[in-house]
């Protein structure tokens, strides 16, 4: 369609410029091994619709009440969104428009707090995520964030000390979720701390949101009051974020904020996101994501989303098989966090010669870990981009045995390089794109 349109206008030029960059950035991702835990491959139809005309379109305001005319298809589109995301959690309510995770965090923030509340978090450097409350975040910037952490010992979250660190800090906030912890969320004990210090609870399920909507996971909505998630890790969509409620939505007692006692917190949230925090919604992204809920709904999917976790479950076991220590020892999802601290290599240097055989992950820090964030004593994997491609159990073995070699002789270059042309030969048995 774009090359029509580009033909019609004799005075435009293809941008080679750019073009040349996004093949070569696509022929990245056809050879090599996707472990960043928080990509994914979407379908070429999500892809069609985050090209199309769409992006064209100024949408502010919600489906049935915009600030601009001519919004009667976008309507259509932001509405089946909406309600193919509902189907999938079983929520009450949903936005559909935060332009990605932190945006829908920031527009929860907005909605439910005054500048300068307490919020409680889960510790960055032991998996949380920026938008948790990290000083160099606007959640950390506009509220006063306290954290709770994972035992060192076990790697796992204990929710006495959660409690304990609520009743000290007495949060109107408290958010569960993260980007590195592999083990599920107990968030009815949650909810009942947030009951007992009077905060509200949002849990930010980005990471594993398509297993939650697919029943393999604890349901976050059945506890908290509001859930954040981005839509293109697990779940596989577009690059964006949403928000949802289930059971608080239009409570009629109302439910008890910074702000008052609110009968209609998904107001609320709704301004949250426009106008407090965005403008015009991406209409493009919106029918991406719509079609991305689509297909979460499908059988195939059920079945994508029990291989992610299955092969994260192998893929664990592998690495603590080859000696490597798996925080908490395991996962329940679909990632993992590995600590390189018993091995004589920190993430950094993993990231580097895992990148030369063709093989990407992202440096991160480990609980207590005795390194900056730019260097790392660890790295973080996961299973989603690898399962959509086509990868089972028995390929899991496969990957930490490149991992591992790779990591053992990560200052040869030749044999970095040979790992890789085989992983490429590899991966030219499961084409990413077709034709
Ligand atoms: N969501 C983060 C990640 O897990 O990669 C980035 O913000």
């Amino acid at each position: 369609m774009l090359d029509l349109f580009l033909k019609k206008k004799e005075n435009m030029t293809r941008d080679n410029k750019v073009f040349d960059l996004i093949k070569e950035e696509n022929e990245r991702q056809v050879n090599g091994i996707e472990l960043i835990a928080s990509e994914n491959f979407v379908s070429p139809q999500v892809m069609e619709a985050a090209g199309s005309v769409l992006t064209n379109k100024y949408a502010e305001g919600l489906p049935g009440k915009r600030y601009y005319g001519g919004c009667e298809v976008v309507d259509q589109v932001e509405n089946i969104a909406i309600d193919r995301i509902k189907e999938l959690f079983g929520a009450t309510w949903a936005n559909v428009q935060p332009h990605s995770g932190a945006q829908a965090n920031a527009a929860v923030m907005l909605a439910l707090l005054n500048p300068g509340d307490k919020i409680l978090g889960f510790d960055l450097s032991h998996g949380g995520h920026l938008t948790h409350g990290s000083s160099v975040n606007f959640s950390g910037k506009l509220y006063q964030p306290s954290f709770y952490g994972v035992e060192k010992e076990t790697g796992l979250i204990n929710y006495d000390v959660v409690e304990e660190t609520a009743k000290k800090e007495r949060p109107k906030l408290l958010i569960c979720g993260a980007s590195a912890y592999s083990r599920d969320w107990d968030y009815e004990r949650l909810r009942e701390i947030a009951d007992e210090v009077g905060a509200l609870l949002l849990a930010d399920v980005s990471h594993p949101s398509g297993l939650i909507a697919r029943g393999l996971l604890n349901d976050p909505l059945e506890y908290c009051h509001v859930v954040t998630t981005t839509t293109h890790k697990t779940l596989r969509g577009p690059r964006g974020g949403l928000i949802m409620m289930r059971n608080d939505f239009e409570n009629p007692m109302g439910i008890k904020t910074p702000k008052g006692i609110i009968r209609k917190v998904s107001s609320l949230l709704d301004s949250g996101v426009f106008p407090g925090t965005q403008g015009g919604p991406l209409e493009h992204i919106i029918a991406a994501k719509a079609i991305a809920f689509g297909e979460a709904l499908s059988d195939d999917y059920m079945q994508y989303v029990m291989n992610v976790k299955k092969n994260a479950s192998v893929m664990a076991a592998a690495f603590v098989e080859k000696g490597y220590q798996v925080i908490s020892g395991g996962t329940d999802n679909h990632m993992m966090l590995i600590d390189l601290r018993s091995k004589d290599i920190n993430g950094k240097e993993a990231e580097k010669a895992l990148g030369l055989a063709d093989i990407t992950v992202n440096k991160n820090m480990v609980p207590f870990d005795d390194k900056s964030p730019f260097t790392t004593s660890g790295f973080r994997v996961g299973t989603s981009a690898v399962t959509t491609r086509g990868l089972a159990v028995d390929d899991m073995q496969r990957i930490v045995n490149y991992i591992d070699d790779a990591l053992m002789n990560k200052d040869d270059e030749a044999k970095l390089t040979s790992i890789k042309q085989e992983i490429n030969g590899w991966m030219s048995g499961f084409p990413l794109f077709k034709a």
